[in-house]
């Protein structure tokens, strides 16, 4: 692992990264995305794939929970088990505000938790509001393997939590507490645009045998109503898989992914043709042409394809994307709405 460098690229991420492509993107097969037989182009879309070394991407820049999944992808983990032990890092990491232990609470001063991950089957799993319990995104993965439900919310979530053998554990540090206090005395619900209120850790892996898996896990957005949920946990907005095409998800103003199911959209589009890049970029033009609002939160997405090309596209400057392959761990800037029309 000593070949790992940490380096931070101001260009748009990823090699191979094509931007800009219409939504009427041709194909590989020369065909334009309307009269694709689906099927037929699944198939030799899996024909032509070339497997890719094993890959892990995530929102920000957590480079510890990138560099955890990459080592163990490169040492034969498969995705999920990788992007597990990969989104625990900062679940576990006090610093982080939005993730795990140490997140901001909800405007009555409970940590409630979100998560969803979802396999190479199209299995997924969910918990929704999850309180005293750390690792929400492993926890997911038990509802998805030992249960016959996909979501488990609140204290269901959280009994269920127990009888797997997760510990309980205060969510709220004094120093969160604290803040909260502080933010009583105004009460003034303005989440910032890449500020604490974003640092939801989605990750996306591909592993030796060119499976893709995903994870999201999320306190939500600080200072939320009570019961709150946002995109993190739900399949197709926070988070969408299908191993025949890639993967996306989702950070920022949940309310808007939702409303355009955008990790699902995203990865539709690179199954009709277009590259990460593109996907992403026309996922964000989805909320930026509703109106002005955008000006006002953040939003965005990452992708990954089966070829192991990937995508990142926000509304405002300030996003970045960690990407670990072949030993090298790397952070990059991501491309912005903000820049096509300025
Ligand atoms: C949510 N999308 O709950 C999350 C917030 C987020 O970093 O990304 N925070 O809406």
């Amino acid at each position: 692992m000593n070949r790992r460098k940490f380096i931070n690229k101001s260009a748009v991420a990823g090699a191979g990264i094509a931007t800009g492509a219409s939504l009427m993107a041709c194909n590989d097969l020369g065909a334009s995305t309307s009269d694709v037989d689906n099927t037929a182009f699944a198939k030799a879309q899996k024909e032509n794939i070339k497997k890719p070394s094993p890959i892990a991407i995530c929102t920000w820049g957590f480079s510890g929970a990138t560099a955890k999944a990459g080592e163990l992808l490169d040492n034969g983990a498969n995705a999920l088990d990788a992007i597990i032990a990969g989104v625990a890092a900062e679940e576990e990491n006090i610093e982080n505000t939005t993730v795990g232990i140490g997140a901001t609470p909800d405007r009555e001063g409970n940590v409630t938790l979100d998560a969803c991950v979802m396999n190479s089957d199209g299995d997924c799993g969910a918990v929704l509001a999850v309180e005293n319990i750390v690792n929400v995104a492993a926890l997911a993965r038990k509802v998805m393997e030992e249960t016959p439900h996909v979501i488990l919310a609140g204290k269901g979530a959280e009994e269920f939590a127990y009888e797997q053998g997760f510990t309980k554990q205060k969510l709220l540090t004094e120093e969160r507490k604290e803040a909260w206090k502080e933010w009583l005395k105004t009460s003034n619900y303005k989440p910032e645009i890449n500020i604490e209120n974003h640092d939801t850790i989605g990750m996306l892996a591909i592993d030796h045998n060119g499976d893709i898996a995903g994870a999201c896990t999320t306190s939500g957005l600080g200072y939320k109503m009570k019961g709150r949920v946002g995109d993190s946990p739900i399949i197709g907005s926070g988070l969408f898989v299908d191993n025949e095409v890639g993967g996306a998800v989702a950070t920022g103003m949940g309310e808007e992914v939702l409303k355009t199911v955008g990790s699902f959209l995203i990865v539709e589009l690179m199954r009709s043709g277009m590259s990460p890049q593109a996907a992403c970029e026309e996922a964000i033009h989805r909320i930026t042409k509703k109106g002005s609002r955008f000006k006002d939160f953040q939003i965005a997405y990452i992708a990954l394809n089966k070829s192991g090309e990937t995508g990142s596209h926000c509304i405002h400057k300030g996003f970045t994307m960690m990407r670990y392959q072949n030993g090298e761990n790397e952070n990059f800037s991501s491309s912005y709405y903000e820049n096509k029309t300025n």
